[in-house]
């Protein structure tokens, strides 16, 4: 199999692109036999080869490699300044593959706040197979800088963050952890699915390995399912594109042009996402029915000012708290008819959901507890709809 020798090469064009250039353009150029300004979907799951083992092409198998996958690839690796893509089959199966890096008795230091098949994932498929997985709240390191190193053990091998996390939104420094992290020799991996490259570039906060859900902001509408790992250690990036080749968790042709078609919108739209979102966020911030709102852009965001410092734009999740119980919770989302009930985010419309009882019932009940996830907290992702419509929807619901 053919590793990413030439990928360096192949991205050199297109690197004096500014970003927006770079959501279209990048890794993509008009077809060399028909001249198709769009990378045409290469459904095939193999290639002709000259004499045993001489391809005619790069190609010899697509679950090692695929030209439309390739193309989302290199486009993914440009936005997020890394030099190696993969494109897998989910989110989680990303993730899966960044743990499969490590051996039984490694340790992973994750932040107390992750999405819930992040933390199912950890606890018991990688418990299975020997590894331990440790829950802190990065957020710690603010008032005592020895925080993580404390937490620590001699076999702790990689540093696990999303941020802002799933669902309560806390923002971790990315730089002071990746500064522990190089310290120690552990590997720091940061799930970028929330903010997405457009909003927050982990590989230059000096994380060694970005994750994405393409699910979500990236796919934008609803209709894909599929997830990336980007890098710009080749030694991690050779390794993982033999584990993903010998397991077969790859991004199909199909989806892979679905998500090019929305790459080139990523831009426009993440702005237009923050921009209702941030007004929604201060709307509910002072409607009566509601206790607290959570939301990196609102001046009341605990760290409001990392936030700005570190992130490029506040994105469009949000989450609340009902003044009620579980009654009044059930019954608000009863009520709502332009937000539909959903797991998931990102789409251009907009979703809302219970973290207690869907996103995040993996979690005990305690730990659920002790992050405020309770009966009346809700997570929404604010689309791209009228924002009038939006409000006039959550008051009928709240009211
Ligand atoms: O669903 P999948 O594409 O496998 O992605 C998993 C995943 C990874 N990381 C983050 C931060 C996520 O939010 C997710 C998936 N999250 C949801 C489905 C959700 O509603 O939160």
């Amino acid at each position: 199999m053919k590793i990413q020798g030439e990928t360096k090469s192949r991205l050199k064009k297109f690197l004096g692109l500014k970003e927006k250039s770079l959501a279209i353009h990048g890794g993509q150029e008009p077809d060399p036999v028909t001249g198709a300004v769009m990378p045409p979907i290469y459904q095939t799951s193999t290639y002709a080869q000259k004499a045993p083992a001489q391809p005619i092409g790069e190609f010899e198998y697509s679950r090692s490699h695929n030209p439309t996958r390739r193309s989302l690839e290199d486009c993914l690796a440009l936005l997020e300044g890394g030099t190696y893509g993969l494109a897998t089959s989910s989110g989680m199966s990303a993730i899966h593959l960044v743990l499969g890096l490590l051996s039984p008795g490694d340790e992973v230091l994750c932040g107390d706040d992750v999405y819930g098949g992040t933390y199912r994932i950890l606890t018991t498929i990688a418990k299975r197979h020997g590894l331990k997985a440790k829950f802190l709240n990065f957020a710690e390191l603010d008032k005592n800088s020895k925080f993580i190193e404390e937490n620590s053990s001699k076999n702790t091998k990689l540093v696990w963050l999303e941020t802002p996390t799933n669902p309560t939104l806390k923002v971790f420094d990315i730089q002071k952890i990746a500064t522990i992290c190089k310290k120690n020799k552990w590997t720091l991996c940061v799930d970028n699915t929330f903010m997405t490259p457009i909003f927050q570039k982990p590989l230059s906060l000096g994380a060694d390995l970005v994750i994405h859900s393409l699910t979500k902001y990236i796919g934008g509408h609803s209709d894909t399912v599929a997830g990336a790992i980007i890098t710009n250690d080749a030694k991690l990036a050779d390794q993982l594109y033999i584990d993903q080749n010998s397991v077969g968790s790859i991004c199909p042709p199909f989806d892979s042009w679905l998500l090019l078609r929305s790459l080139k919108t990523l831009p426009v739209r993440m702005r237009a996402h923050q921009e209702n979102a941030l007004a929604l966020a201060e709307w509910l911030e002072k409607h009566p029915k509601i206790s607290k709102v959570i939301y990196p852009g609102l001046k009341s965001h605990p760290q409001h000012a990392l936030a700005k410092k570190q992130m490029l734009g506040f994105g469009g999740m949000l989450s609340f708290t009902l003044k009620g119980n579980l009654k009044t919770a059930t019954q608000f989302f009863k009520k709502l008819q332009l937000f539909t009930l959903a797991e998931s985010l990102g789409g251009v419309e907009s979703l809302i959901e219970h973290p207690a009882l869907m996103t995040h019932a993996s979690l005990p009940t305690s730990v659920r507890k002790e992050l405020g996830i309770e009966d009346t907290f809700i997570r929404m992702s604010v689309g791209l709809e009228d924002l009038e419509d939006l409000k006039k929807d959550l008051d009928q619901a709240l009211r």
